[in-house]
């Protein structure tokens, strides 16, 4: 049964594949999986009919038959237990990959969405630069710790699996900071993500709902 997910109809970020139904286009693509895309206007995503699949009116969703799933981390990792390819076999090397998906979603993404809601909501606050600074200081302890653990690997664990998935994606959000450059280890890392075929995929098909081409051309 091909699922169905939900993104913005007109992403904020014109594409840039920032929001966060690339990560559920991305996993999709790397299992193999066709699915169907609903796009949503921002009211559309306050109202009853989707508050019914995402209780904050979010997105992204996802559907497949009479199951319906929000939280992007938990839609990857559905994919994920459900289908081949994003999730090692052997039992521990499993527990490891899933340990670094919530790694990736609750030990690296906070510091990365508070600088974000730092610079849109509070910029004209007495406090914007030092706070800011904070955050900053936060970001750099934590990238530097992944950084030493990282070193010169391929992926985080063995073979690419979800927790990198996740991992690159929440790396990404900070490409156009300039603080990602400082730990080169990090950056190549994101562009081995964003190298893969899966990931070129998903990133084209979010782009084509911004550019309104598809995606094969
Ligand atoms: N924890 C949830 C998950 O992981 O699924 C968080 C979902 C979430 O934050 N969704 C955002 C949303 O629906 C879109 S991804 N926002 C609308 C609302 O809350 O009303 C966050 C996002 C949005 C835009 C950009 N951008 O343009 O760069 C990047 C990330």
């Amino acid at each position: 049964m091909t699922a169905t997910i939900t993104a913005f109809e007109r992403s904020p970020d014109r594409g840039k594949g920032l929001a966060r139904d690339m990560r559920v286009r991305w996993a999709l693509e790397e299992v193999g999986q066709p699915y169907e895309v609903r796009l949503l206007s921002f009211a559309e995503m306050k109202e009853p009919a989707h508050r019914a699949r995402h209780p904050f009116g979010q997105i992204p969703t996802y559907e497949e038959g009479d199951l319906a799933l929000f939280e992007s981390g938990s839609i990857v990792f559905h994919i994920a237990q459900r289908y081949a390819g994003l999730l090692p076999d052997d039992a521990n090397a499993r527990a490891r990959a899933i340990t670094w998906m919530f790694a990736a979603l609750s030990t690296i993404e906070p510091p990365i969405v508070d600088r974000q809601n730092v610079m849109f909501a509070e910029r004209d606050k007495a406090w914007y630069e030092q706070r800011l600074a904070l955050v900053d200081d936060r970001i750099h302890v934590r990238f530097g710790e992944l950084s030493v653990y990282l070193r010169d690997s391929e992926w985080l664990d063995g073979a690419f699996s979800a927790g990198d998935l996740l991992m690159v994606t929440v790396l990404q959000r900070l490409k156009q900071s300039g603080i990602l450059d400082e730990f080169p280890n990090l950056s190549a890392y994101v562009a081995r993500g964003e190298a893969r075929p899966a990931f070129k995929r998903a990133f084209a098909a979010q782009l084509a709902v911004f550019t309104g081409q598809s995606a094969g051309g």
